[in-house]
């Protein structure tokens, strides 16, 4: 992995899904940069930025913050990240993928994590998070070393305001019909890998297999070109 120059790659899946927590599993392994679009929307938020206001209305509703405004948001970030990176929660929809495609090309893999909606529900239930770093924690899965605080900062975690049941209902409605008809689109392109299960700690090993194998792959071919 050391020697690859550019890899780029999206993890898709339901909210709740496990995105950023494999996320930040393969973008450990993989010296990866990880982009999280909803970070970056609360960040907004927090800063009280006149984007952020505007995204308020969508998230806390379930919905998706429109695509001009998160295309914007995104493409900007793009620009300093360099080339090896993990999109988490970007593309969520076909203008957002199409944008995507035209400023950086075929991305190298798309994973998928299918897990049960029912798994979902019951994971959000006691989600936590710091919000100043994205860091999450799960009363069961992953509980803080001292409860009510961030392991890092020894600072409060709190509730998404989006995990309330009513809100997660609204976003697992919005991935159905907005997010996943994409997985199609990447299937075509040849891209796709899918992970299916209920636990991440078991997704997790087979996730990291793949990844090397197109890693060695893209490494010799990237070795050839040279
Ligand atoms: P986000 O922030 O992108 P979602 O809805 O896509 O939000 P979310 O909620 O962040 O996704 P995740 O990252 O897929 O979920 O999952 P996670 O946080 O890793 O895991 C969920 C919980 O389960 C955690 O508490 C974790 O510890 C726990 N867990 C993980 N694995 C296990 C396990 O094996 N067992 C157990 N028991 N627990 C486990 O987007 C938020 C909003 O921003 C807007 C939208 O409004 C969106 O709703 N937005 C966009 N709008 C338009 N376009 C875009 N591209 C947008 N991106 C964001
Ligand atoms: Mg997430």
């Amino acid at each position: 992995m050391s020697s690859l120059q550019t890899f780029r790659t999206i993890i898709l899946g339901a909210p709740g899904s496990g995105k950023g927590t494999i996320a930040t599993r393969i973008c450990k392994t993989f010296k990866l940069n990880h982009i999280v679009s909803g970070d970056i929307l609360r960040k907004q938020q927090q800063d009280e930025t006149e984007l952020g206001k505007q995204a308020t209305q969508y998230i806390s509703t379930g919905a998706l913050v429109p695509d001009e405004l998160m295309i914007a948001l995104m493409s900007s970030e793009m620009k300093t990240v360099g080339s090896k990176w993990l999109l988490d929660g970007f593309p969520r929809t076909f203008p957002q993928a199409e944008k995507l495609h035209k400023q950086v090309g075929m991305v190298d893999s798309v994973i998928n994590l299918d897990i049960p909606f029912d798994v979902i529900r019951k994971r959000i239930e006691s989600r936590y998070i710091h919000f100043a770093s994205g860091r999450t924690y799960n009363l069961e899965f992953n509980p803080p070393k001292v409860p009510g605080k961030d392991d890092v900062t020894g600072e409060p975690i709190e509730r998404r305001a989006d995990d309330e049941p009513a809100v997660v209902m609204a976003r697992l409605k919005t991935y159905q019909e907005r997010t996943a008809p994409l997985l199609d689109y990447y299937r075509k392109k040849g891209v796709l890998k899918e992970f299916s299960g209920t636990e991440s700690n078991v997704i997790w090993p087979f996730v990291k297999e793949y990844l090397e194998n197109i890693t060695q792959e893209l490494e010799s071919k990237q070795r050839t070109r040279a």
